[in-house]
């Protein structure tokens, strides 16, 4: 699955006639990255209809290259000021600060040009419009983007555990909501099939950036591909700061088993999901 979506990736990217635009978007997007969020949509679209097709590959290379362009506009100077990202320098280091900017921009509309593509070529069925909507509303005003403005504002400052699960909530689950969600849609999923994935969605989003929380304390720059600490750099309230490494890693563990229980509960059409969920709960890196 993830050679599938890397080669559409590169595919899709390919079509960008500016060689600096199309270089340093190739660059950011085909770096080894663990691809979660398009293989939970293909996972999630093979559990409703039990294998996925080009147009769900499409879809989910989009959310690769809206989750790549968030990456990118993250690391730089006015934001997180990374210098090292999947191991490699970040895109602003490797161009400029002005490069990084497009090519995150491009990507961005990118994946939005070939999402209204594929809807229009869809234009009789309604499940590609409705799973664009989906995923651009994640990615948007009171998702992803208002997440991150949240989580800058929000550096230095005290903040309670439920304004931290709302930062959350919004900056990296929205996005894994939104994968699970729209890919049962696109699989033409049951509504109530749709909504337990949604809500699956929700919990491995926030078990996943908990557990980003503790490997940035815990794992060496080898095993993440950036330098850790980095949260405690930007003063960054997370799980660990709150509340301390081992109860970070208790509410880690009990939200995993949840989410686990949930995936076996919900009737899939092949397994793909559920092994996807344990592998991205047990992550290392
Ligand atoms: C710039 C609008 C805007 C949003 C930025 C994604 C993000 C929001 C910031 C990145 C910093 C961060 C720690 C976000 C939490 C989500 C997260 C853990 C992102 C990294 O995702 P992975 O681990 O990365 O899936 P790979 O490289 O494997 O794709």
């Amino acid at each position: 699955m993830i050679e599938a979506i890397e080669k559409n990736l590169e595919r899709l990217i390919n079509t960008c006639e500016e060689p600096r635009l199309r270089e340093a978007m190739l660059y950011s997007a085909l770096s080894p990255g663990k691809r979660v969020r398009p293989r939970l949509f293909l996972s999630a679209c093979e559990a409703a209809k039990g294998s996925y097709d080009a147009t769900a590959l499409d879809f989910a290379c989009c959310l690769e290259m809206i989750h790549v362009y968030s990456l990118i506009h993250d690391d730089l100077p006015a934001m997180d000021d990374d210098d090292l990202r999947r191991g490699r320098p970040t895109t602003h280091k490797q161009y400029d600060e002005a490069t990084a900017i497009l090519a995150g921009d491009a990507l961005l509309n990118h994946a939005y040009e070939t999402m209204s593509r594929l809807c229009a070529d869809f234009f009789r069925l309604r499940r590609p419009v409705i799973a664009m909507a989906i995923i651009a509303k994640a990615a948007g005003v009171n998702g992803m983007i208002a997440g991150q403005m949240v989580d800058l504002q929000s550096e230095g400052k005290k903040i309670t555990l439920d304004d931290l699960k709302g930062i959350h909530r919004r900056k990296t689950g929205a996005l894994f909501t939104a994968a699970l969600e729209a890919g049962a849609i696109l699989g033409g999923g049951t509504r109530l099939f749709v909504q337990g994935m949604a809500k699956l969605g929700g919990m491995v989003g926030l078990a996943f950036q908990i557990r980003d929380d503790i490997l940035d304390v815990t794992a060496t720059c080898e095993q993440i591909g950036k330098m850790p600490g980095s949260d405690a750099r930007n003063e960054k309230v997370t799980y660990v700061s709150l509340l301390g490494l081992q109860k970070a890693e208790d509410t880690y563990k009990k939200l995993s088993n949840e989410a686990l229980a949930l995936a076996q509960s919900l009737p899939c059409r092949t397994n793909s999901l559920r092994d996807l969920v344990m592998q991205i709960i047990n992550r290392e890196k």
